[in-house]
């Protein structure tokens, strides 16, 4: 009769012995019993499939079914097992591999090389090998080795898998939102001009974010007119220029980018970052409008029960300006954690800030040949390397850029 996972009903320590060692002598003799590779994956499956595999009906049988009281035990013993289990199986491949090839190279008697059938063959006893006693592992190299020049006993190439970098998941995703609200997704250029960047965002001329000390630009453009002068975009916002030049209300579109200010690199800072900046203009649009949709946003983003609220600020290209806050995410607004300590997510404020907005300046519509008597709109932005940093509890946002594979292969 093939093993059969029982229902456990007694959970003390003698019981939980049992009833493991019977499943380890199941698992010893359908090992032995794997000759081939068709084989292993039959038994592969019945130990470790996740739909009802044996490892899998352990958690239901044996930790679910468990009192309270010895899930601690019954947990700790089923890890065990799922840990030999694991072990034994990915043992019983490299032995498998090596009966097929054996097979192949028509070293186990009682078999056709290359037979389909599932081949249930004896190895070949020492006295026959063709290399000496208890060498036919030996003997597969060797003649891989001599007829194809393969030495098998090289290490494997191995291939690791990419990942999305944390940065651009949490771009795409903020990204996602706004698709699903209808918005469409626009780019543009890195370089800009001193126009796009700054003049028809109704920056005035004197404003210190157009100091080279704050932002990157193109050397050598001295005789040039201001406004032609080139530079590296410190806001995806130029790309909301040139598409409201191109494209008529209504308009509702996101800005996923990288830019660049002349910062040095630090914890929090790096001369390029990634915005995602945002923009509705249509007729009859609301600050209420605003509001609704960055509440939805920031529930879609960081999950049902955030709050919002909003605090006056100042930007040159929104009027009225606002600071956009949700209730942090990680202590759930209380400026404490369960354990009594202060959150440092949010400063123990229960607040984290998150992105700022506001009503279109009526100003900039001038410069797009958009009506502001007839239309109205709102807009955003946010830095998505801050909210990676949030999301995941990362603490330097160096560690985002400088290509350590140690610190990325724990998003994978
Ligand atoms: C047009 C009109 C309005 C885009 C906006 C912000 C507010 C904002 C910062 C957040 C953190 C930049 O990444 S950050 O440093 N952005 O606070 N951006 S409103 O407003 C626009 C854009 C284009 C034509």
């Amino acid at each position: 009769m093939p093993y059969t996972v029982p229902k456990l009903t007694d959970f003390s320590t003698g019981a939980l012995d049992s009833a493991a060692r019977e499943l380890l002598s199941a698992l010893e003799q359908e090992s032995a019993a794997v000759s081939s590779e068709n084989d292993w994956k039959v038994y592969r499956d019945r130990w470790m499939a996740r739909k009802n595999g044996i490892l899998t009906q352990l958690n239901d049988l044996w930790l679910k079914a468990a009192p309270g009281p010895n899930k601690r035990d019954v947990g700790q013993r089923v890890n065990e097992l799922r840990e030999t289990v694991t072990t034994k199986v990915e043992q019983r491949r490299t032995m498998a591999e090596a009966f097929d090839l054996a097979r192949k190279m028509n070293v186990v008697t009682g078999l056709d090389a290359g037979s389909t059938a599932t081949p249930r063959g004896t190895l070949r006893s020492p006295g026959e090998s063709k290399f000496g006693p208890k060498a036919w592992v030996g003997d597969v190299r060797k003649l891989l080795l001599e007829s194809e020049g393969l030495d098998i006993t090289l290490p494997g190439i191995r291939r690791p898998i990419g990942a999305e970098h944390p940065v651009i998941k949490t771009m795409n995703e903020i990204v996602g939102v706004f698709r699903n609200l209808g918005y469409s997704v626009e780019e543009g250029p890195e370089i800009e001009t001193d126009y796009y960047n700054f003049e028809a965002l109704n920056f005035p001329p004197d404003h210190p974010a157009r100091d080279t000390q704050d932002t990157l630009f193109i050397a050598g453009q001295e005789s040039k007119p201001l406004r032609d002068r080139l530079l590296l975009r410190t806001h995806t916002s130029p790309v909301q220029i040139r598409t409201m030049q191109k494209m008529r209300p209504p308009v509702r579109i996101v800005i996923p980018g990288r830019v660049h200010r002349n910062d040095p690199p630090d914890a929090s800072h790096s001369p390029m970052f990634h915005q995602v900046e945002g923009l509705a203009v249509d007729t009859n649009i609301t600050f209420g409008d605003l509001k609704g949709t960055l509440d939805h946003a920031m529930k879609a983003l960081f999950g049902a029960s955030v709050k919002t609220h909003f605090r006056p600020s100042f930007f040159p290209f929104t009027e009225p300006s606002a600071e956009m806050f949700v209730s942090c995410f990680i202590c759930g607004g209380e400026g404490r954690l369960r354990d009594g300590q202060g959150c440092r997510t949010c400063k123990l404020t229960g607040w984290i800030e998150i992105l700022g907005c506001g009503m279109v300046d009526p100003n900039v519509y001038g410069f797009v040949d958009y009506d502001p008597s007839k239309v109205s709109g709102f807009a955003f932005g946010m830095g998505a390397d801050r909210i990676a940093l949030l999301k995941y509890g990362v603490d330097d946002i160096q560690l985002f850029f400088n290509g350590d594979v140690r610190f990325l292969e724990q998003f994978i």
